[in-house]
């Protein structure tokens, strides 16, 4: 029995209903965007999207993402009015302490939840990710999945600039499976988009290469119908321009920018009530018929998805069952490391030259792999042969982003929401600011979106400091959760490698030189494969005088000024490579304590900014890092100016020990 009109009203009315109370009893919160988006939701849910609340986790669910995350309380009701485990105490507990209901929403917290949204228009271009992801997907197991991605964004998300990267590369890309609805209410938090947003938005999407349609956001005909025809245009993404009136069925709220983001209020909350027809005292209150209308959804529902999972068994079986197991289990590390290179110690070879003959290997080994840089490939050394492309109307396991640092991020984030792919986005570490946002999101959501960020340093030289990151790194290592590796040499640049291929609840940065670096000699004692503790002992002496502590292409600078310290000194000098921050800090005490030494004597040896090392070196410890901005020079020349030369840097060690 299909769901009716007067069914959709009752549905809508009851999303009203209790987005107003979810905000009034956290008394803080969104209630405008839910009461605006309320029929929408109720369409989406109970007639479009394929979904089952007892397997949130269904591969070949739709996905759904709200941009406009501060509608929360829209998302939050619909979980619960869908069975997906969301109850009314969740509901009354929303922007509390510990709830499954945050006042934004957080993937990994809330079963349900696709995507952590808040900051506009991430979730838009975390919906083109899904989107790639889903192609490729097909493209190696065929139909069985086949599916959608839905999204409301509103006013905020449209001005985005990350919602143009994203949408300009879906348009390009032919992204049919995207339907994105804009909520377009013409409010935002000052005022009318009257303001500061008078585009024409529809031409503007329509010269993206989308199809676009402009409805009545009320009326369940026009939204239903509008989806169906969207549905059908496989060839381009689609938006549904909505147009729709925030806080819609409220007594006086209706268009008003007072409605974004504050509770109506008990008066005004029970005038609404009345005015929809509701009982204005009663509080949570979700009709039964309203239960038994997504009771009767989800036995629809559920054939779908029974005759979807005897589809997959008929079809994926054999050798492609295996492929499928592959790409939704962990990598065997262990397997791949027999085909991974190895470098001649004393060969010279830059990191993200290294990093280039690593990709060329999981590219190879791993089918889920997949990744792109934003138009430096060549540079950031991640184009590998034989591996299909994206490009105009196409996927492919090298994604070609163009100069979309900002979308590439959020976009990553989005095949990693997804699941089932390995992904990593490249640029030149300087540039990783315009993609920060992303950053921040796949740490919070934990993630396992991977950066190639080549160029680490002033010591890319002669295009200037627009171009040297200095203060990158100590940018980076701020970010919660987020490891932050920086190889010393082609050795370390595989274990760095290892190491987010390991890590799957979390992103991991690789900090690449552009220049050359040796090969260290390295003992079992200093094995690359220390990286997995952070830290190691990578050049040692008997009970040294000083301890260096070093990263990157500064380690070869380290151990030359150790091995001259002692032979034109008798200064003995252990050089301390640590890579990686956050595993270490992972470690014991007693290793830490193990590896930074006990002496009092410690040298900072970083091609950026000081702020940090503080933590391993002490205050009294001699810090020969750049604290400032780089010059547009030949690399040697810059190592002289900047004092990264041998002679310097014993120079300055000497005067520090005495
Ligand atoms: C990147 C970012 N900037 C600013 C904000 C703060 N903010 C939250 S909602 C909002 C206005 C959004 O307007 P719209 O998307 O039209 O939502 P509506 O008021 O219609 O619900 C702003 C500026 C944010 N969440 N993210
Ligand atoms: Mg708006």
């Amino acid at each position: 029995m299909p769901i009716t009109a007067d069914e959709l009203k009752l549905v809508a009315r009851t999303v009203r209903t209790l987005s107003m109370d979810i905000v009034q009893k956290a008394n803080s919160g969104h209630p405008g965007m839910p009461l605006g988006c309320a029929d929408i939701a109720s369409v989406l849910w109970t007639k479009i999207m394929n979904y089952n609340s007892d397997d949130l986790s269904w591969v070949n669910r739709d996905r759904f993402i709200l941009s406009a995350g501060h509608g929360s309380a829209l998302l939050y009701s619909m979980l619960h009015l869908s069975g997906s485990g969301m109850t009314i105490d969740d509901l009354k507990n929303f922007r509390q302490m510990g709830s499954l209901t945050p006042g934004h929403p957080e993937f990994g917290h809330t079963p349900g939840v696709e995507t952590t949204t808040g900051p506009l228009g991430q979730g838009f271009a975390n919906g083109v990710g899904m989107a790639i992801a889903e192609k490729l997907l097909a493209e190696e197991f065929g139909d069985v999945i086949d599916h959608y991605i839905y999204s409301i964004g509103g006013d905020g998300c449209m001005m985005e600039g990350v919602t143009s990267e994203a949408s300009s590369l879906a348009g390009h890309m032919k992204l049919g499976n995207l339907i994105y609805i804009y909520d377009s209410n013409r409010i935002t938090i000052e005022g009318s988009t009257d303001l500061a947003f008078t585009e024409n938005v529809k031409m503007r999407y329509e010269s993206y290469g989308w199809h676009v349609q402009e409805i009545d956001g009320h009326n369940f005909s026009e939204i239903e119908s509008s989806i169906l025809e969207a549905q059908r245009v496989k060839d381009k993404p689609s938006l549904i321009i909505a147009n729709t009136i925030i806080a819609k069925g409220s007594a006086c709220m209706e268009g008003s920018e007072e409605s974004h983001g504050a509770p109506f209020g008990d008066k005004e909350i029970k005038a609404s009530k009345e005015k929809l027809g509701c009982s204005g005292d009663a509080h949570f209150d979700v009709p039964d018929d309203v239960y038994a209308i997504f009771k009767k959804v989800k036995d629809e529902k559920k054939k779908i998805y029974d005759s979807w999972q005897a589809k997959f068994s008929s079809s994926i079986k054999g050798e492609l069952k295996d492929k499928w197991n592959t790409f939704f289990s962990k990598p065997d590390i262990e397997k791949l490391r027999k085909s991974l290179p190895v470098f001649e110690t004393g060969s010279k070879i830059a990191t993200r030259a290294a990093g280039g003959k690593v990709l060329e290997v999981l590219y190879k080994e791993l089918p889920n792999f997949i990744g792109g840089s934003a138009d430096l490939a060549p540079s950031n050394k991640t184009m590998v042969k034989n591996i299909s492309e994206s490009g105009a109307g196409k996927v492919g396991r090298i994604l070609h982003y163009g100069v979309r640092e900002n979308a590439m991020g959020s976009i990553q984030n989005g095949i990693a929401y997804y699941g089932g792919f390995i992904n990593f986005s490249a640029t030149f570490f300087v540039f990783m600011d315009y993609m920060r946002p992303a950053v921040r999101l796949a740490a919070l959501s934990g993630l396992q979106s991977i950066y190639v960020f080549t160029h680490d340093s002033i010591f890319v030289g002669e295009d200037g400091p627009t171009h040297q990151p200095v203060e990158h790194l100590a940018v980076s290592r701020a970010i919660p959760n987020l490891n932050v590796i920086r190889p010393c040499d082609a050795e370390e640049t595989v274990e760095a490698w290892v190491s987010a291929l390991e890590r799957q609840d979390g992103p991991t940065m690789i900090a690449l030189s552009r220049q050359n670096l040796p090969v260290i000699e390295r003992t079992d004692k200093s094995s690359a494969k220390n990286l997995a503790k952070g830290g190691y002992t990578i050049y040692d002496c008997d009970s040294p005088d000083l301890v260096i502590l070093s990263t990157g292409s500064e380690i070869q600078l380290s151990i030359e000024a150790a091995k001259r310290l002692q032979s034109e000194k008798g200064i003995k000098a252990r050089v301390v490579s640590l890579p990686c921050w956050e595993l270490f800090d992972k470690q014991s005490e007693s290793y830490k304590k193990e590896i930074l030494g006990t002496g009092s004597k410690r040298v900072v040896i970083e091609a950026g900014i000081r702020m940090g090392w503080e933590k391993y070196a002490g205050e009294n410890a001699l810090f020969i890092t750049i604290d400032e901005f780089g010059r547009s020079a030949p690399e040697s020349d810059l190592a002289e100016h900047f004092g990264f030369t041998p002679e310097k840097v014993c120079e300055r060690i000497l005067k520090y020990m005495a």
